[in-house]
């Protein structure tokens, strides 16, 4: 496998832990985790690697109080960028964040405080999200004389509908609470700290077969992409793939012999 150097990074703290479990956090809390050029080419770069490097599953955070203030605006700003120069910008946060939605790994983001602007759209290329009390979602660009670039357009969309999407970029509107689960901005709520629920879910999801937590990080966003009929056909050929891997026998073998746990419903 491919090794991560983790020396080549600054802007983007890793730490692996236990499973090919790693934590991926955006530390730039100064700045409140602000997404300037080099954070995003350290997430293609990590993103890149991780589905060849042994990473089971990725945990995202942002280190401080609040998740990610979206774009850099101070760089944006400074840089005075032609239409040409940022067309090439958003086009480095669609790499990074395709990479992420994507690449097979799971993601899997731990969200508190302000997830706005570009901060939301790097939270919906995640796979699955969890916030609590402090965690808020909005999309500011309209009042900033911005528009969305890194994919909110697609992603938010696909996660609360049109209507509510252009509502929240014409108005700024804010969700919090049980409120942005409802709308499918988050699928977990949690009391305390959102790192510690992400790190469960992580390591559950550790446990299942590699190959099979590849074909849901990618099929289902690329047949997501497809004609119904043309969706069918490949997922017919990645089941074909999965379902017959070697290391599924022993599973199938458990169930078989009764000693796989069942599924029941909740308690
Ligand atoms: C930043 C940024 C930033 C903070 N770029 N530097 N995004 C926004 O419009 C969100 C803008 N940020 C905020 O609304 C607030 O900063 C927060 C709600 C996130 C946090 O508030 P607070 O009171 O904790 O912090 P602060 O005092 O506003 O900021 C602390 C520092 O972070 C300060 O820097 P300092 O050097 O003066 O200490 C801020 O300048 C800095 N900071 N946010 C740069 N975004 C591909 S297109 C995507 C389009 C977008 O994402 S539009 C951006 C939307």
């Amino acid at each position: 496998a491919i090794q991560i150097d983790k020396s080549r990074f600054t802007n983007l703290a890793l730490e692996e832990r236990e499973n090919g479990v790693w934590v991926v956090t955006l530390n730039r809390p100064t700045k409140r985790n602000a997404l300037d050029i080099d954070t995003i080419e350290e997430l293609v770069e990590f993103f890149s690697v991780a589905p060849r490097a042994g990473v089971s599953v990725a945990v995202l955070a942002g280190s401080g109080d609040h998740f990610c203030a979206g774009l850099d605006l101070i760089e944006h700003h400074d840089e005075d960028r032609s239409p040409a120069d940022f067309m090439h910008v958003c086009l480095r946060w669609h790499e990074a964040f395709n990479k992420m939605e994507y690449g097979g790994v799971p993601v899997v983001a731990a969200l508190q405080g302000a997830v706005v602007g570009g901060g939301l759209e790097l939270a919906s290329s995640a796979h699955i999200r969890v916030m609590n009390e402090t965690t808020y979602f909005a999309l500011p660009e309209g009042q900033r004389g911005l528009f969305t670039g890194g994919g909110a357009t697609i992603r938010v969309t696909d996660l609360v509908g049109k209507a509510r999407m252009i509502d929240m970029m014409l108005t700024g509107r804010v969700y919090q609470g049980q409120e942005a689960v409802d709308l499918g901005l988050a699928q977990y709520i949690v009391e305390g700290s959102t790192l510690d629920r992400a790190m469960e879910i992580a390591d559950r999801i550790s446990q299942n077969l590699p190959l099979s937590n590849f074909a849901i990080c990618s099929a289902v966003s690329h047949i997501q992409n497809m004609s119904a009929l043309d969706g069918a056909y490949a997922e017919a050929v990645v089941a074909g793939v999965v379902n017959t891997q070697p290391d599924a026998r022993a599973r199938l073998a458990a169930f078989a012999d009764k000693s796989a746990a069942r599924v029941r419903r909740n308690d």
